[in-house]
């Protein structure tokens, strides 16, 4: 017979044992794997790789057809600019040179600086060809331009601009005559050239 003191002493060990049993885990069925993470933060930069061996050398520039076709078709382009600006009396061309006036008058000093920003020279015409090309803007705006032309230390001596003696003259009948007071030269609508002083408003007409 169990004394009566025993019976919650068996009562709570009972209860120990249900809880306990309960505590356990029921192994079941494993379930189907989750869905994939976010994206994690980008890796660090690698190191660049080594450099590639060189390529086969290319063709010469006079026997690449790619860059042949290429340049036929800028020479074209360029040529047709220029015919189009030539029908519009915007320039003239002559030989190598390209000239183009700002339809505006100017001192000498002026015109120089002004076709120098422009990465031109003012006009300086060196043959017959050139100085019919400064003429079509004497004609056209019936202005005188000046030319890169300027006299030197000696009275009548007249020198390029770049120092060079003159290769090519056209003076009007009787011209220079300003013996040391005019040290510029204009250009008449004829073609002709006159010393003149170089502080009058004269045609800018540049050359590139
Ligand atoms: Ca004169």
């Amino acid at each position: 017979m169990l004394s009566f003191q025993l019976v919650p002493v068996i009562a709570t060990i009972a209860l120990l044992l249900v809880a306990s049993h309960a505590l356990q885990p029921c192994v079941g069925l494993q379930g189907p794997p989750g869905r994939n993470g976010l994206l994690g933060p980008q890796g660090p930069k690698g190191k660049p790789g080594d450099k590639g061996n060189p390529g086969p050398p290319g063709l010469p520039a006079s026997r690449d057809p790619t860059l042949q076709n290429y340049l036929k078709e800028l020479k074209h382009r360029i040529a047709r600019l220029e015919r189009a600006l030539a029908l519009s009396g915007m320039i003239s061309i002559a030989g190598n040179k390209l000239f183009a006036s700002t339809e505006k008058t100017a001192e000498f000093d002026n015109i120089v600086k002004i076709c120098k920003a422009a990465h031109g020279n003012i006009a300086t015409p060196t043959n017959r060809e050139e100085n019919h090309a400064i003429m079509s803007f004497a004609k056209q705006f019936d202005t005188y331009p000046y030319l890169g032309i300027t006299e030197g230390r000696v009275p009548g001596e007249f020198w390029f601009l770049n120092g060079n003696p003159l290769n090519y003259t056209n003076w009007y009948p009787g011209e220079p005559k300003g013996k040391g007071t005019e040290k510029c030269v204009e250009m008449y609508s004829d073609g002709t050239w006159n010393d003149k002083p170089c502080n009058n408003y004269r045609l800018a007409v540049c050359e590139f």
